[in-house]
């Protein structure tokens, strides 16, 4: 894995893996606007948590109604998992949104907006996955650009809390995509 200090005890790691392992305070999810979790680590994570993320997703949105695309939500993991929390983010589906910049303002929004609930429930640990760039195709590069600008950003703004920012990535092409991104900012 590498891993990038962003400053005193504050750390952004690209790590290979399956998402649904990590120990951490909140896991996102790749999810889309019906928290139809399906397939991917969307499908990963329900499967690992009994059926019990799609229980409580299906009653999110009974509740509150779809997310729109670059929109995140809270629920709960549903106690096999090792979060508390699982909070859904909503990235573009490539072959949807009219260009390159749309889409990467999309992930931009998923990400800050994933990274304002993180605050909100004060977790200190947060796993992301690589949004967007499996089954909904966004390019892999364009994708890290925007996951690494957001969580950059948000950063330098906000966060005291949140010391340990995690991108879990499972296949060896996104993984190195990523890791080759983030040597580029050190
Ligand atoms: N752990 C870590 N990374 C994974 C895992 C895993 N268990 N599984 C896949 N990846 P995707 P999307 C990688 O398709 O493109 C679902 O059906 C994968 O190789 O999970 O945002 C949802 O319900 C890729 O690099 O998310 C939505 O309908 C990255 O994680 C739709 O897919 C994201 O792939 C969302 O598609």
């Amino acid at each position: 894995s590498e891993t990038l200090s962003i400053n005193k005890g504050h750390k952004l790691t690209v790590k290979r893996g399956n998402i649904v392992e990590e120990d951490v305070d909140a896991i996102v999810n790749a999810a889309n606007s019906r928290l139809d979790h399906g397939a991917g680590v969307a499908g990963a994570l329900s499967k690992a948590s009994n059926g019990e993320l799609q229980r409580v997703s299906n009653a999110y949105i009974r509740n509150y109604g779809q997310l729109q695309v670059g929109e995140a939500a809270v629920t709960s993991a549903g106690g096999k998992l090792k979060c508390k929390r699982v909070i859904h983010a909503v990235g573009p589906i490539a072959h949807e949104v009219k260009s390159d910049l749309a889409c990467s303002q999309f992930i931009y929004q998923a990400i800050t907006n994933s990274l304002l609930e993180a605050e909100k429930m004060k977790a200190a640990s947060i796993s992301f996955p690589a949004l967007s760039t499996g089954i909904y195709a966004v390019k892999k590069s364009l994708a890290a650009d925007a996951i690494f600008q957001a969580i950059l950003k948000f950063h330098y703004t906000s966060s005291k809390v949140l010391t340990d920012i995690r991108i879990v990535i499972l296949d060896e092409d996104t993984y190195s995509v990523f890791a080759q991104h983030l040597l580029a900012i050190k």
